[in-house]
């Protein structure tokens, strides 16, 4: 019977509310001057038809600097001629059409036309991984080498599909693009062509270097078991996308909180938020429907590209789409977010890390809204990297965390979904979980919407993150009140370091325990 009455606060997932219950009232697709969309809105509220928006090349700092561009060049040095400058494009069209007009080509051809619009990088480049991975498969099932003619295909039709500059998310800013599925799968078919310039960099002084990397060099080069299963998923997705046009739109919204939107958390009235646990599931698949936290890095898709496979790489190889953030996403600062509605989910997975396997196609059933983006929202936050646990427990980086949630979970104004979260944190950035929900238990309270806790086979936290929520949702604690006791919890470990008390724990003892209550 107690057991049943610590649970008695906490609510099931079904009484989350999710995207599809959200009356968001969108209207009609518009632009403005901080979203920026790349197809036609005009011809897109006539007949819902995905046209290129007609716009010119921005050869310029706030806007991604395309392949296509005819201001791109680059040096070309004949056997007998002396150097001359050349338009890149036009080397790399030579080589991708020389691939698409083939059924079949091998990776020998694909390294060789990529490096000749690359020359740099000779020497620096390999592509070991995508020829390990194409040897690898069984016959029947290989389709690489008559994917890659269909990937350079669409890398060609660039300049019919993406015809308006691409603005770049930069930092301090709140804007948004959206774009079309289809000039997704053209920019990431360049992407895996290694065609965008000044790119290959990511040197101190170097132009793009608060962005993450896009080219997908890095894919191709060291061979293991990890580059394996990352190539099954990235060409599933290309094969899907070349065999059936996708047919939506997706909009990456960066979100800065500005200094006079910041909480003042210690007199924070709002009271804890709808809480669902569970030790089971994860937060893609039981939590579709809700906002979805990426457990992100600054740059965002963080080791997507190289080697890294934790819940934030493994969302983005399952939803490829997300990939294309990095394109021109700048480095998340400590009061920012990104935002994407309407990524497709192409695949399934099983393992984490290094027991992850590439588990097959997914087909989406997620309604599209009035944009025709599907009802998929995910959130990337960054949580802070601690290189020593006890660092957390210092209230400067509380409120950063508090914020950096908050950010991600405050709404633009109409009806929000509630969230689906985990141990944002707490794996490869080394958060205490405790610490960590309860941060994020307060900026869904601010934020007023529910939170549904995946505490990914975790049994002891979700237990404890019950039976903590029963305590602060009888003793009526606010979020204020909870940033109280955070400060005085922080203050005791300053106090007295070598005797660390466990944050539930204080708690229960400052509040006395739930069991009084029952
Ligand atoms: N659903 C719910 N919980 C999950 C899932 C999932 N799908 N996957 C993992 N977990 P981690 P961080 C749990 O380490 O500490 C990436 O490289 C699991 O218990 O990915 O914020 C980023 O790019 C796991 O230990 O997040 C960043 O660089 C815990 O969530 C960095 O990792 C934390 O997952 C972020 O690290």
């Amino acid at each position: 019977p107690r057991r049943e009455e610590v649970s008695s606060s906490l609510c099931p997932l079904r009484d989350l509310r999710t995207l599809q219950q959200c009356d968001t009232k969108l209207g009609e697709l518009t632009f403005s001057l901080t979203h920026t969309v790349l197809v036609d809105v005009a011809a897109f509220n006539k007949g819902k038809m995905l046209l290129a928006q007609e716009g010119r090349d921005m050869w310029h700092s706030n806007f991604v600097k395309m392949p296509c561009s005819p201001s791109s060049f680059m040096v070309k040095s004949g056997m007998m001629k002396s150097p001359s400058q050349v338009k890149r494009w036009e080397v790399i069209c030579k080589q991708l059409k020389a691939l698409a007009s083939k059924t079949e080509v091998d990776v020998e051809r694909v390294q060789e036309a990529i490096l000749k619009y690359n020359p740099k990088y000779k020497t620096e480049w390999s592509f070991d991984a995508l020829s390990s991975f194409v040897q690898s498969i069984p016959k029947p099932e290989n389709y690489s080498c008559s994917l890659f003619p269909k990937i350079a295909a669409l890398a060609l039709d660039l300049p019919k599909h993406v015809k308006k500059g691409i603005p770049l998310l930069r930092s301090g800013q709140t804007a948004a693009v959206t774009l079309s599925q289809l000039q997704i799968a053209c920019l990431l078919a360049n992407a895996f062509f290694c065609t965008f310039p000044h790119r290959n960099t990511s040197k101190p002084n170097s132009e793009y270097h608060g962005y993450p990397s896009i080219n997908f060099t890095s894919l191709f080069g060291k061979w293991s078991q990890r580059s394996k299963e990352k190539l099954r998923a990235v060409m599933h997705y290309f094969k899907v996308v070349t065999e059936t046009k996708p047919k939506g739109l997706v909009t990456f919204q960066r979100q800065c909180l500005k200094d006079v939107d910041r909480p003042d958390w210690k007199s924070c009235a709002a009271s804890m938020p709808k809480l669902h646990v569970t030790s089971g599931g994860s937060i893609e698949a039981e939590g579709t429907g809700l906002l979805q936290v990426d457990f992100a890095a600054c740059q965002i898709g963080g080791g997507v590209l190289g080697s890294g496979l934790l819940q934030e790489e493994i969302l983005f190889l399952m939803n490829p789409e997300l990939i294309v953030a990095r394109l021109f996403t700048e480095k998340l600062a400590d009061n920012e977010s990104l935002i994407i509605t309407g990524s497709q989910k192409f695949s399934c997975y099983s393992g984490f890390r290094d027991s992850f396997e590439w588990a097959g196609p997914h087909y989406d059933t997620l309604k599209r809204d009035n944009w025709a983006r599907l009802e998929r929202q995910i959130v990337a936050i960054d949580a802070l990297h601690f290189k020593h646990r006890s660092e957390q427990y210092n209230m400067s980086k509380i409120n950063r965390e508090l914020n950096k949630a908050f950010c991600g979970f405050k709404g633009q104004g109409h009806e929000t979904p509630d969230i689906a979260t985990g141990k944002w944190g707490c794996g490869a950035f080394n958060g205490d979980p405790e610490l960590k929900a309860l941060i994020q238990l307060m900026a869904a309270g601010k934020a007023r919407r529910g939170l549904a806790f995946f505490t990914f086979r975790d049994e002891t936290l979700k237990r404890n993150l019950e039976q903590i929520y029963t305590l602060l949702v009888k003793r009526e604690i606010t979020v204020g009140q909870l940033y109280e006791l955070l400060e005085n919890y922080c203050a005791i470990l300053r106090a007295q370091p070598g005797d660390h008390v466990d944050l539930f724990k204080f708690i229960e003892n400052t509040l006395g325990p739930s069991r009084s209550l029952l």
